[in-house]
C-alpha cells in the first residue's frame, strides 16, 4: 500500500526545512512555492456548531491549522498539504447519507438531520495513523449507535460497512489513477457491529467547535480512535449492515500490510517500519518533532480490549 506515503519521503521537519531554504533564497515567497500556507482561503465553508464540551484536559490538542493541513486523503492527492489545497472542489450540498442493508428500518439522512438529529457532542481523541505519526483532536460529532438504534439492524447484521462519496467529475483522485494514488474508489472500510456499536465510535460532523472542512472529510466522516486511522473514512454517503465481513480500500490494496482490524499495537509492527512509537505532529520545533511510545489500543485499551477477547491480535492485524 501506502505505496510510498509522504513519511518514507518527506518527514514534517524536511518539508519545512526544504521551505526554510526556498525563503532563504529570497527568489520565491513562500506563498507561491506552498500555496496553502502562504494564502488563506478566499472563502471558509464552515459553521459553528453548538454541542456539549468534553471535560477531558488530559490530552494536549494538536494545533488546529496542522488538524486542517496535514492531511490524508487520497481522493484529492497523496501529499499531507494536497487535500487542503484541492478538496474544496468536493460537493457537500446537497448530501445525502444512505443506511441500508440488514436493517429493519432503512433511511436517508440529509445535511439537516446529520447536524440536528442527534445532540452533537466534542470528543477530545488520540489520533494514530499507520505511517507512525498522531494527534489529538476535538472532534464533534455523535455515536454511531445512536443512529444503528433508529434503523435497527437485523440478527444477520454482523459488519458495517462504509463508502466514501463517488463523484469523479469533482474528486480528482477518482478520475485520475495516479492522481489518487492508486487506490481503488469509492473508499471503503468496515467494522464489526461491536466495534460500530461501542461508545467510542463517532460519526464527526465536526472538530475544533466549526463543521468540517472537506480535507477532513466533510460534511460527515467515521472517528475511531483505537485503530488506525486509515480505518475512519471520510465523506461518507453510504452505509451498509452486512452478514459478511467486508471487502475494504487498503486491505485489498495490500492484505499482507493492512489487516481488517488494524487496531493499533506497539508490538505488531508494519511490514515496512515499527509501530512502537509515533511523532508527534505539531510537537517541537522544526526540527525536533516529538517521538513518544505507541499506546496499545491507542490508550483506549481499557474500553476497548474486550472486543477482542480470545481473538490472536498478530493474526487479526
Ligand atoms: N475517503 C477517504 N477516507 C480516508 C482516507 C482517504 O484517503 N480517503 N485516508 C485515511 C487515513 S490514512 C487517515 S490517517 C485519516 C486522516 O484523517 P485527517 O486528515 O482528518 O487527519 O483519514 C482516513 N480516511
Ligand atoms: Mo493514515
Amino acid at each position: 500500500m501506502k505505496k510510498l506515503t509522504e513519511n518514507d519521503i518527506t518527514p514534517e521537519n524536511l518539508f519545512y526545512q526544504r521551505r526554510k531554504i526556498i525563503q532563504s533564497m529570497g527568489v520565491l515567497s513562500a506563498a507561491a512555492a506552498f500555496p496553502s500556507i502562504g494564502l488563506s482561503k478566499t472563502h471558509d465553508s464552515r459553521t459553528a456548531l453548538s454541542f456539549k464540551k468534553d471535560k477531558n484536559d488530559q490530552l494536549t490538542l494538536t494545533p488546529e491549522n496542522k488538524v486542517t493541513t496535514y492531511n490524508n486523503f487520497y481522493e484529492f492527492g497523496v501529499p499531507k498539504e494536497s487535500p487542503s489545497h484541492y478538496a474544496d472542489s468536493l460537493k457537500i450540498e446537497p448530501w445525502k447519507v444512505e443506511i441500508t442493508g440488514e436493517v429493519e428500518k432503512p433511511i436517508v439522512l440529509d445535511m439537516n438531520d446529520l447536524l440536528t438529529r442527534f445532540p452533537l457532542e466534542e470528543r477530545i481523541y488520540r489520533f494514530r495513523c499507520v505511517e507512525a505519526w498522531s494527534m489529538v483532536i476535538p472532534w464533534i460529532g455523535f455515536e454511531l449507535n445512536k443512529l444503528l438504534a433508529i434503523v435497527k439492524p437485523t440478527s444477520r447484521a454482523k459488519f458495517v460497512e462504509f463508502e466514501t462519496i463517488y463523484d469523479p467529475d469533482n474528486i480528482p483522485g477518482q478520475k485520475n489513477s495516479f492522481f489518487g494514488g492508486g487506490l481503488e474508489y469509492p473508499y471503503r472500510e468496515g467494522l464489526t457491529l461491536a466495534e460500530a456499536m461501542h461508545p467510542l465510535t463517532l460519526l464527526s460532523v465536526g472538530l475544533y467547535g466549526k463543521t468540517l472542512l472537506p480535507q477532513n472529510g466533510a460534511p460527515v466522516r467515521l472517528v475511531v480512535p483505537w485503530k488506525y486511522g486509515f480505518k475512519s473514512i471520510k465523506s461518507i454517503a453510504k452505509i451498509k449492515l452486512t452478514s459478511q465481513m467486508p471487502h475494504t480500500t487498503w486491505n485489498k490494496l495490500a492484505p499482507y500490510e493492512y489487516g481488517f482490524y488494524a487496531n493499533v499495537n506497539p508490538q505488531v509492527d508494519h511490514p515496512r517500519w515499527s509501530q512502537a512509537s509515533e511523532r508527534v505532529i505539531g510537537s517541537g520545533g522544526l526540527f525536533n518533532v516529538k517521538r513518544q511510545p505507541t499506546l496499545l489500543f491507542n490508550g483506549y485499551a481499557e474500553q476497548v480490549a474486550h472486543l477482542y477477547d480470545g481473538l490472536d491480535l498478530r493474526k487479526n492485524y
